[in-house]
């Protein structure tokens, strides 16, 4: 048998296995989707965005994806969440993987200036609904007695920097619900892992700042911000550890990035 054409649990890691990607139509997400494809995963996609998630199907099948489902679903509707955890056909039940990657920020202003209807939007989806989420699916990984969540925090949520108090304070909250939800399924096999990346280059920038495009370029100008790409292959590394494994924190950044407050920018 040629060995070029073998394909082993090696090098399809998460064969069979149920992942359930939330945000997963743009940026880490989406990247998430496609190398979890190519290690074989069955996944289970969520976000408000279904077009683009249904977009995706083929080309992730096409890289290796068993079985790709999708969902539209906002995080931040605790019932909606529910209903369609509840709901999912009996063949997509058994979540083996949770990625709580659904989140963003709006605004960059001072707190005494900022504004509420943007505080709250990014408090409802980092943080109530990472929490309505993991509430829904983690009850099943411990009857089953399986399972890995990993959560999606930030440099933001070690140290704060002006302007982006309610942004870091949320990611701050995920680091303690991540630390929380540790202990408390501590004597059951399932995982938790808090990834937290600095800059990334996605449309994070541009959700922020309400689709202004010109201001999101300028955040990544003159240095080297880390891709999509970079944040899925440490959470698929994550994920791949023994079972008796758990990778409790991940804190990575661009070698032009230092914290949340300094970076190498080049200005030629
Ligand atoms: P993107 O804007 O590219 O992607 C965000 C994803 O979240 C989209 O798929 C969006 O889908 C989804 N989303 C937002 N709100 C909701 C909601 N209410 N319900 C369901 N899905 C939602 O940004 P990133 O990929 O960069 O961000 C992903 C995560 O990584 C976030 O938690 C972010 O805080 C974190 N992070 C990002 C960093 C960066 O510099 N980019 C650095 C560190 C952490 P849709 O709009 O279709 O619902
Ligand atoms: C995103 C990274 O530094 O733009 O969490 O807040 S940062």
């Amino acid at each position: 048998m040629s060995t070029t054409s073998r394909t082993t649990t090696t090098d399809r890691p998460l064969r069979g296995k149920i992942a359930f990607i939330t945000g997963a139509s743009s940026g880490i997400g989406a990247a998430c989707a496609t190398s979890f494809a190519r290690a074989g995963a069955r996944l289970l996609l969520a976000a408000r965005r279904n077009d683009r998630l249904q977009d995706m199907v083929i080309d992730l099948r096409a890289a290796g994806a068993e079985d790709v489902h999708t969902v539209a679903l906002d995080v931040r509707d605790k019932k909606q969440v529910q209903t369609i955890v509840d709901g999912l056909p009996s063949s997509w039940q058994a979540i083996d993987i949770l990625i709580n990657n659904a989140g963003l920020s709006r605004g960059l202003e001072k707190v005494y200036e900022g504004k509420i209807d943007d505080w709250e939007e990014m408090i409802d989806t980092n943080v109530k609904g990472l929490l309505y989420v993991t509430r829904a699916v983690v009850p099943g990984m411990v009857r089953r007695g399986a399972g890995h969540v990993v959560n999606l925090g930030s440099t933001a949520g070690h140290m704060t920097y002006p302007n982006g108090a309610v942004y870091c304070a949320t990611k701050a909250a995920e680091n303690r619900i991540s630390e929380g939800l540790r202990e408390d399924l501590l004597g059951t096999p399932v995982r938790v892992t808090t990834i937290d990346p600095g800059m990334v280059e996605t449309e994070f920038s541009k959700v922020r700042f309400h689709g202004d495009e010109g201001r999101a370029a300028k955040v990544y100008q003159g240095l080297t911000p880390l891709q999509a790409e970079d944040v899925a292959d440490a959470i698929l590394w994550a994920v791949t550890r023994p079972a008796h494994v758990n990778i409790a924190q991940v804190l990575l950044t661009s070698v032009d990035q230092a914290n949340s407050l300094l970076f190498n920018r080049r200005t030629s």
